[in-house]
C-alpha cells in the first residue's frame, strides 16, 4: 500500500490476524483490527494472536449459541482486548449468516442497499501533495473527504483545501494530537465549516472533550474514546461529541456496534462507519454494518485499491462514480476471498479446537 499517516505515525504495510471459525457446515470470517503497534490502541497483533488463542477461542469452541449476541458477553470474563474479541464475534456473525443463507446485514438489521463511501486522506509531505490527492478523490466520487490534523499539519491545510476545493464535504481527524490548551487554536477551524473535527484530544477522554466543544462551534465527532456503550452513555450525557464514529473492532464487535448505534439514534446523534485499513474482508464486515438507518454519515469505507492491489477478495470492494458501495447480497460477508492469495501473504497459523 502506499503510505498512510496519522499524528501518531506512518505506516506502508498491514499485518493482521484472521479468525476462521468452523460449525454448523459453514466457516465464517472475522478480522482482527489490531496492529503491530501499540499506537491507534493498546492492543497488538502478537497480544491479540495470544488472547485469541489461549482465553478466547475456549470460550466459544464446541459451545452452541442460539444468537452471535451471546457471543460478546460469553468473552466478558476477559477484560478489554475488543480487538480480540470483534475478530472472533464478527466471525461468529459471519457463520451464523452463512448458516441462515442470509446476508449478514440482514442478520444485523440494516436495510440499505448501498451505502455512502468517504474517504481518509493521510498527513502529506507538503500542501502540494495534498491538493494532489484531495483532486485524486473527490474525482474519483467520495462523498466527504477527511483528512488527518497534527499541530502544525492542520489550520493552513484545511484553508488551502477550502480555497482550492470550495464547499466540498470536508472534516478533520486529529487521532488525540490536542490538549485543551489549544482551544484556541482548534476554534480557528470553526470558519471553515467542517462537517466535523474528530477526537481532537486525548484517547480516553471525555471530560475535556465536553469542555472543548463548549469553546468551538465544529462538531466533535469521537472515535478513540468510545471503546464501550458506557463510555458512549457518558460522552452523550457530558456533551462531548456532537457525533460518532463506530469501529466494531474498537467496541468488541457487530452486537456492541449495534447498541451504541441504537443508543446514539436515541439520543439524535448521527453516526458513521470508520475504517482500520482493512482488507476486503473487514471491510465487508463495515459495509453491512453501515446499512444499519442511523449511519446517516459516509463512512471511511473506501475502495480496496485504495490499500491493496490485489485485494484478499476478489471482486474487490469498489466506490461508484456518485460515491455509494453496494451492500453484498450473497450469504454472510458476501464477498468471495481468494484463498491462493491469502495463503501467499500468511506469516503463521493457529488451529484451535474444542
Ligand atoms: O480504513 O480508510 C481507512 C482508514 C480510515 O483514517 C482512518 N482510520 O482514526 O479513524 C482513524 C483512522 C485509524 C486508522 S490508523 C491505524
Ligand atoms: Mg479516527
Amino acid at each position: 500500500m502506499a503510505f498512510f499517516e496519522t499524528s501518531f505515525g506512518r505506516v506502508f504495510d498491514k499485518t493482521f490476524i484472521l479468525v476462521s471459525l468452523d460449525g454448523e457446515g459453514v466457516q465464517g470470517l472475522g478480522e482482527c483490527v489490531a496492529d503491530v503497534n501499540p499506537y491507534y490502541s493498546s492492543e497488538t497483533n502478537v497480544g491479540a494472536w495470544q488472547v485469541i488463542r489461549d482465553f478466547l477461542a475456549p470460550l466459544v469452541l464446541g459451545r452452541t449459541f442460539a444468537d452471535p449476541r451471546e457471543v460478546f458477553p460469553a468473552l466478558a470474563r476477559v477484560r478489554g482486548h475488543h480487538m480480540a474479541k470483534a475478530a472472533v464475534e464478527m466471525a461468529a456473525w459471519d457463520l451464523a449468516a452463512r448458516a441462515r443463507s442470509a446476508p449478514l446485514s440482514r442478520l444485523l438489521g440494516g436495510s440499505r442497499p448501498e451505502i455512502a463511501s468517504g474517504v481518509s486522506i493521510g498527513i502529506q509531505d507538503s500542501l502540494e501533495d495534498l491538493a494532489a490527492k484531495v483532486t485524486t478523490e473527490r474525482d474519483a466520487g467520495y462523498r466527504r473527504i477527511k483528512i488527518k490534523i497534527k499541530p502544525g499539519w492542520d489550520v493552513a491545510a484545511v484553508e488551502m483545501i477550502r480555497a482550492r476545493f470550495g464547499g466540498i464535504p470536508l472534516m478533520v481527524d486529529a487521532n488525540a494530537a490536542y490538549t485543551l490548551a489549544d482551544a484556541s487554536h482548534l476554534a480557528a477551524l470553526d470558519r471553515f465549516d467542517l462537517l466535523m473535527i474528530e477526537q481532537p484530544l486525548e484517547y480516553d477522554d471525555v471530560r475535556d472533550h465536553a469542555a472543548l466543544q463548549r469553546l468551538i462551534g465544529t462538531p466533535i465527532c469521537l472515535d478513540e474514546s468510545i471503546h464501550s456503550v458506557r463510555a458512549a452513555e457518558e460522552a452523550i450525557a457530558l456533551g462531548a461529541c456532537r457525533i460518532v464514529n463506530i469501529k466494531p473492532g474498537r467496541l468488541g464487535g457487530h452486537a456492541e456496534s449495534i447498541r451504541v448505534h441504537d443508543l446514539c439514534a436515541a439520543h439524535g446523534i448521527p453516526v458513521w462507519h470508520g475504517g482500520m485499513l482493512e482488507s476486503g474482508i473487514g471491510r465487508a464486515h463495515n459495509i453491512h454494518l453501515a446499512s444499519l438507518p442511523n449511519f446517516t454519515l459516509p463512512g471511511d469505507i473506501a475502495a480496496s485499491r485504495r490499500y491493496f492491489v490485489p485485494d484478499l477478495i476478489e471482486p474487490g470492494i469498489e466506490v461508484s462514480h456518485s460515491g455509494m458501495v453496494t451492500v453484498p447480497t450473497g450469504p454472510g460477508i458476501g464477498v468471495t476471498v481468494d484463498w491462493d492469495r491469502v495463503k501467499a501473504a500468511t506469516i503463521e497459523t493457529c488451529d484451535v479446537r474444542a
